[in-house]
């Protein structure tokens, strides 16, 4: 069944985290890696997400690597294309495509006791000292399971496996969902559908967009004086930083603020009454995510376009049946509903020590530190893990913000054998320090959202500043860790090992693998 690889570093997923860590391992000297990933191409999110009018919701010069400003972005929110061009463009450029192994699907890695990743993939086995995930946590499509959803007999695809050789012209078209892919593909769609209904569960908080093409003038001269390209970059990131999260965590005076102008610009866009009132959310906004859009709206105003409320009963033959009896003929359906978050199948492939389960800690049962590190999870590095998200900035900051941490671990446990464990104690404390700051956000504030788990736990959100989050990362400090050689081949036990622990890293200090603040905002 294929080769069997020995490598320092495994990287799974060759999205914008497993690139950005293919640079920076590279950046720090370290050649000996390789980057796994399922499909046929690298891009992550941005290679599956192509449905039509799909992009950024996160201004274009903010929505880069620190690393790599992007003087060519054509449009001040970039699309899916532009950005899918703009990540195999770094990996190419930084020699990072080279390490990317196409088409490995990851069915099982499993911490050995002996010092070793063990992956099992579907064309052969690898084996490493240091294990990154950066599967992503919005990578497996969230197919609602509605009753007769197999005996609709139109087309039914999820946004984020589009078939882009259907031909949608003058059908009758449904779309579930009214999130952040769905207020975009309404509008795409609605031009060229015979009719349109969009099923909506909640009502998303919607607000003027600022989406430009990037004049030629602007671009040259981002090329000439890429500082310039800096400055605004880092203007945008301390607007949002200081306005959105001021709002969302402390104060509700901004967050009032912005509901206003959410509600103006819903009653400037939608005439009817009756219309206005079904897209009122009645939560806080910044509670789900608020979606930037000045066509969306719009699109549900047209007259080949319905807005159903009525809960879904379930799918028929011949399209949609809702609660109040109502048939909804449709030739396709749309599924804009989102991820598999906190049950992404991805954690159940992933077992540290003692069996314990990736899923454990994504789905919030567990304790993370930083969303970066877990117990029983020696020498692994989790990108994009639970409490690293952001609505309101983009989340390619707090991605290298983790990156910066591993980097300065690798090289802190260079020494052959070293295997370094997170102390329960300090990811616990990290965790449960996490769930109360949320308590006071709006991310708590009583909307249903795919942020909490089933207890109401929040596993998705940062509570507070990214600066704050960039500070935590900024050194491995090894005495939050059990440090351990791997030269007994026996496995001692949790207890045994903190016992035994006789060998411990001194935090570097010289920074020399961290990005200076300013490199990475602007
Ligand atoms: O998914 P969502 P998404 N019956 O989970 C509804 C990122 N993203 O793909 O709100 C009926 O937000 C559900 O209803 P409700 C971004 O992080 C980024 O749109 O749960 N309806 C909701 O309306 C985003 O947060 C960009 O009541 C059902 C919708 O489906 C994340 O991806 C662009 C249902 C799902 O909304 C996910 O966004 C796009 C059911 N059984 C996405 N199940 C950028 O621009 C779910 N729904 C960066």
């Amino acid at each position: 069944m294929g080769e069997r690889i020995d490598a320092k570093v495994v990287v799974i997923g060759a999205g914008f985290a497993g690139i950005g860590a293919g640079v920076r391992l590279l950046e720090a000297d370290e050649t000996d890696f390789v980057i796994l990933e399922r499909a046929k191409d690298l891009g992550g999110t941005w290679r599956d997400n192509r449905y039509p009018g799909c992009r950024c919701d996160v201004p274009s010069n903010l929505y880069s690597y620190s690393f790599a400003l992007n003087a060519g972005w054509r449009q001040t929110y970039a699309d899916g294309e532009e950005i899918g061009a703009y990540v195999h463009e770094v990996a190419d450029r930084f020699g990072v495509t080279a390490h990317v192994r196409l088409s490995h699907d990851v069915l099982e890695a499993r911490w050995d006791d002996e010092g070793h990743w063990r992956i099992l993939t579907d064309r052969g086995e690898y084996r490493c000292r240091f294990l990154i995930a950066a599967a992503g946590s919005l990578a497996e499509a969230n197919m609602p399971s509605i009753p007769g959803r197999g005996l609709f007999s139109g087309i039914m695809m999820h946004s984020a496996r589009w078939d882009a050789s259907v031909d949608l012209r003058g059908m009758r078209v449904g779309v579930l969902g009214t999130g952040a892919s769905a207020v975009q593909i309404v509008p795409a769609l609605q031009p060229d559908v015979a009719h349109l209904s969009v099923f909506q569960r909640t009502p998303s908080w919607v607000l003027p967009h600022r989406l430009r093409r990037v004049p030629d003038w602007r671009r040259r001269l981002y090329r000439v004086i890429p500082a310039l390209q800096g400055l605004v970059r880092s203007a945008t990131y301390w607007q949002r930083e200081l306005l959105a999260v001021s709002a969302f965590t402390k104060y509700d005076g901004l967050r009032n603020m912005l509901e206003r102008r959410g509600r103006r610009h819903l009653a400037r866009q939608v005439p009817d009454p009756e219309l206005r009132a079904k897209l009122t959310p009645d939560y806080e906004l910044g509670c789900k995510r608020v979606l930037p859009s000045n066509e969306f709206y719009p699109a549900l105003c047209q007259d080949n376009v319905e807005l159903v409320t009525e809960p879904i009963a379930r799918i028929e033959e011949e399209g949609i049946l809702t609660t109040d009896g109502e048939l909804h003929r449709l030739d396709a359906i749309i599924l804009a509903t989102g991820f598999h978050v906190r049950d992404n199948p991805f954690g159940e492939r992933v077992f540290g020590r003692e069996s314990h389960t990736l899923a454990e800690a994504t789905r919030g049962e567990h304790p993370s530190y930083l969303g970066t590190t877990l117990p029983h999870f020696p020498n692994f590095f989790l990108l994009s893990g639970p409490n690293t998200g952001t609505g309101h900035t983009s989340q390619i900051f707090m991605i290298e913000c983790q990156l910066n941490y591993v980097i300065d671990a690798l090289a802190q446990l260079e020494a052959p054998g070293t295997v370094a464990e997170v102390l329960e104690s300090v990811a616990h404390g990290q965790s449960e320090d996490v769930q109360r700051r949320l308590r006071r956000t709006v991310w708590m504030s009583g909307c249903a959202s795919w942020y909490q788990n089933d207890q109401g736990r929040n596993i998705a959100i940062w509570p507070d500043y990214t600066t704050v989050f960039r500070r935590r990362t900024r050194r491995f400090d090894p005495t939050d860790y059990v440090i351990t050689e791997t030269a007994a081949p026996a496995s001692p036990s949790h207890s045994d090992r903190q016992a035994t622990a006789f060998w411990r890293v001194e935090p570097s200090g010289s920074g020399a693998q961290d990005r200076s603040w300013s490199t990475l905002i602007g």
